[in-house]
């Protein structure tokens, strides 16, 4: 088999750059390890920025978001018993971001997909890349016992952290860098009304706490717990009683609980790995950096990622010009770094570290006290959570 493009990983990422190359008339064969289904199962990112939606508009899969996805224009940080709004769009010009779950997302990137004809393989095991640093790149993956070899002009790594395209490249042509932080974010999904109409961001002496949402009846909550919780200690109730401890009195009095229809524990690391070129390989999205999500930028950095790297691709194979994808990991990059020092801060100042004692609490109040009253600072923040412009760093 022959391609343009073979893209390794049918998540948001992979999907999105196949949507955009197609548009475009490149085509792309999409290799993917799991079933649709497993894709499908992962519950993930909850926050998209205007940038994300544009990108999707472009990809012709906003339909179903702009019929369904909830526009919020501020959320809530809740510190010493008390809430304080961001007003997103008061303190960055009108901005806005939509609250559409990632699960969404794959799903109409999915549908588009098998609409157009276009070929994903899923649940193909083994999938190996070969000779990325050549002008004659292939890949090959086994189905049903039997090997296939698809060559191709450009390999698209977007096979997420633990894939297998990052890990291809020989490590004296990488430099990575990883933060992992001491805890874990404890979710739960739950069909439920959400207990504010916004997303509530809590720093709270036991640990940090986010009330967010998909829909006006499903809810979708998380809580900071040790690296050493398993998700099979928390029960429904402990996990409620545990959520009411980090909330207000009024959002304790609101909060409608139910059984979790989904519980998972993920661990919180900043990650990035320069460049995110080999030759004829490209990374995007989490299998070129990792976000703690406080900041819910993990979606929206790959979003803009495939953006970037769908220009270069079709730029590359309709007007043979290599300028895009020479410039590809320097333009990412820029944006990458803005999106890891957000998240971090955020992080570091909305959860309890261990090793903090109770000044670090202190500190971290005082912190929040200044941004909630200082209109510098909480245009710092808002700024930073609604996103950068689409061509930031040109
Ligand atoms: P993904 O990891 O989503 O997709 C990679 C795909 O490649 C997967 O389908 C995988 O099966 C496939 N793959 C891997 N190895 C392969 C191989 N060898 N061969 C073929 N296929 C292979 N972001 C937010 O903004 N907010 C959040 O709240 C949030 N929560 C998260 C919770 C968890 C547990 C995780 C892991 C991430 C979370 N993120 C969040 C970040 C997440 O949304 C990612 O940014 C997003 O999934 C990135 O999409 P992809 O780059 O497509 O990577
Ligand atoms: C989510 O709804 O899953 C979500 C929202 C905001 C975040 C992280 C996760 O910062």
């Amino acid at each position: 088999m022959r391609t343009q493009v073979v893209i390794v990983g049918a998540g948001p990422s992979g999907l999105l750059l196949g949507q955009l190359l197609h548009k475009a008339g490149v085509d792309a064969v999409i290799l993917e390890r799991q079933s649709p289904d497993y894709v499908l199962g992962r519950i993930r990112a909850g926050v998209l920025e205007q940038v994300t939606l544009d990108v999707l508009a472009q990809a012709g899969v906003d339909q179903r978001m702009n019929k369904e996805g909830l526009v919020h224009t501020g959320f809530d940080l809740l510190f010493k018993g008390e809430r304080h709004r961001i007003d997103l769009s008061g303190l960055t010009g009108g901005q806005k971001v939509m609250v559409y779950g990632q699960t969404e997302v794959t799903r109409d990137l999915m549908d588009a997909r098998q609409a157009a004809g276009l070929t994903t393989i899923y649940e193909a095991d083994d999938v190996q890349i070969h000779d990325f640093d050549s002008d004659h790149p292939s890949v090959s993956y086994s189905k049903n016992g039997k090997t296939q070899t698809i060559s191709c002009d450009f390999i698209a790594g977007c096979d997420g952290f633990h894939g297998v395209c990052r890990a291809s490249v020989p490590r004296k042509s990488i430099q990575e860098f990883e933060k992992v932080y001491p805890f874990g974010w404890l979710g739960v999904l739950s069909d439920t009304p959400p207990v504010h109409e916004e997303l509530i961001y809590a720093n709270s002496p036991r640990g940090f706490a986010l009330c967010s949402q998909r829909s006006l009846t499903r809810s979708r909550y998380y809580l900071q717990v040790p690296l050493t919780d398993k998700v099979e200690q928390w029960s429904d109730d402990a996990f409620w009683g545990e959520l009411r401890n980090r909330l207000d009195p009024e959002a304790r009095e609101n909060l409608v609980t139910g059984t979790s229809i989904e519980k998972s524990i993920a661990p919180l690391r900043s990650f990035v790995t320069e460049p995110m070129r080999f030759g004829t390989l490209f990374l995007a999205g989490d299998a070129a950096h990792i976000v703690p999500p406080t900041g819910a930028k993990g979606l929206n950095l790959a979003a803009t990622d495939v953006k970037y790297l769908s220009d270069a691709l079709i730029e590359a194979c309709v007007e043979k010009s290599h300028a895009g994808i020479d410039h590809y990991s320097t333009r990412c990059l820029a944006r990458i770094w803005r999106a890891e020092r957000f998240s971090w801060w955020f992080t570091s100042l909305m959860h309890r570290f261990p090793d903090q004692g109770e000044i670090g609490q202190k500190f971290q109040e005082a912190e929040l006290d200044y941004l909630i009253h200082s209109e510098a600072g909480s245009r710092t923040v808002a700024e930073n959570y609604v996103g950068l412009p689409l061509n930031f760093g040109e």
